[in-house]
């Protein structure tokens, strides 16, 4: 009598148990473990080559973590730090670590929730001519694998699919509100990523600054919205495009020894708001010194054998397929002083704005 006691009671401590670690993760919590050994690398791939499975993973651990506590505590700091640091991080000798870290930081978050989860990346230069285009595959569509569509009204606010005004908002250190964006303009093609590409070592300065000024830069102000904001890293595709940033920078350290640890300042500094060393995030085989790995899955299979036929043409002839000027004058983020300056009036316009937005569309 005693033993079918003792076993119900077992019963009863083991039901209690896994009821507790279901219910406190909400998301696949039975996988956390299963999936823990894999930890220790990082595999990222392209946002449109993922399965809708995935996709859907990502939006949903992403919504989740910006909603909830502990993980949005987390996740509000992250984008507080992104607005404080904004000015030292986006300079030559922090941008590529930095970023390398910071994003580290959010996948890391993510995989307190879904261990399965990596940040993917959108390699936009593949589909440079149809960018916003809205579709099943795309990464803009308001299936729950899209990350929604353009913004509407004129407060620019994206009102369908998972980041739709009703079901999300951005944290309170960003205005609150909705997420805006105003599609406008074109990236580069692939072809203007493999000149990129073809930088040799001892040009690391002209590589990274076409990065980071101007691919970087661009996008930015090409979604607009809250993406041309200090507070842009509240937006999943903030992450999407920095990976990609981060995954061009991967792709040049690969190319051979001499590449991996080239960055023009000294890595001894530290990595602003961390305890790391920048030269700790060089390294895409060791990130932060712990073993972690990172692996960047190509977009497409014939990816690395497409940069290896442009490599066999000279430059100029490369040149000629892509269709972008970068010359021209009608790249989203503004050149001339007086467009530039009336951009940030329009910018402060958006923040004086967003308090009345809450008020209105929130009411709280
Ligand atoms: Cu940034």
């Amino acid at each position: 009598m005693v033993s079918v006691n003792i076993i119900i009671l077992c019963v009863v401590v083991l039901v209690g148990l896994s009821w507790r670690v279901t219910s406190s993760v909400p998301i696949d919590a039975e996988n956390d473990l299963k999936f823990s050994v894999r930890r220790d690398v990082r595999i990222r791939k392209e946002f449109t080559a993922m399965s809708y499975k995935e996709r859907t993973r990502f939006v949903r651990v992403y919504k989740y973590v910006s909603r909830h506590q502990p993980y949005r505590r987390r996740f509000e700091y992250l984008v507080g730090l992104h607005k404080s640091l904004f000015p030292k991080v986006h300079v030559e000798k922090q941008f590529f670590p930095w970023h390398r870290w910071y994003l580290l930081q959010f996948e890391n978050l993510f995989r307190r929730i879904d261990s399965r989860v990596t940040l993917p990346y959108w390699d936009w230069s593949i589909r440079s001519q149809k960018l916003w285009h809205i579709g099943r595959k795309s990464v803009w569509n308001n299936y729950p694998w899209g990350l929604g569509g353009n913004g509407t009204g004129s407060f620019n606010c994206v009102d369908k699919g998972p980041f739709s005004k009703k079901s999300w908002r951005l944290a309170p250190k960003s205005g609150g509100g909705c997420l805006r964006r105003k599609f406008m303009g074109r990236m580069p093609s692939v072809v203007a990523v493999h000149l990129t590409l073809r930088k040799n070592a001892s040009q690391f300065k002209q590589f990274e600054k076409k990065i980071r000024k101007f691919y970087h830069n661009e996008l930015h102000c090409c979604i607009q919205g809250t993406m041309e904001l200090e507070t842009a890293s509240n937006t999943p595709e903030f992450l999407l495009h920095h990976t990609f940033m981060d995954k061009i920078w991967y792709d040049w350290q690969n190319k051979g020894e001499e590449y991996r640890m080239k960055l023009a300042d000294n890595m001894g500094s530290t990595v602003r708001g961390s305890h790391y060393k920048v030269r700790q995030f060089m390294d895409p085989n060791n990130l932060g010194s712990s073993g972690t790995k990172l692996r960047y899955v190509d977009p497409f299979p014939g990816y690395k054998r497409l940069h290896a036929t442009l490599n066999s043409l000279d430059s100029d002839a490369v040149k000629m397929l892509d269709s972008y000027d970068e010359k021209s004058k009608q790249q989203c983020c503004p050149h001339d002083p007086n467009s530039a300056f009336k951009k940030t009036m329009e910018i402060d316009k958006y923040r004086a704005d967003i308090p009345l937005e809450v008020a209105v569309d929130y009411g709280h």
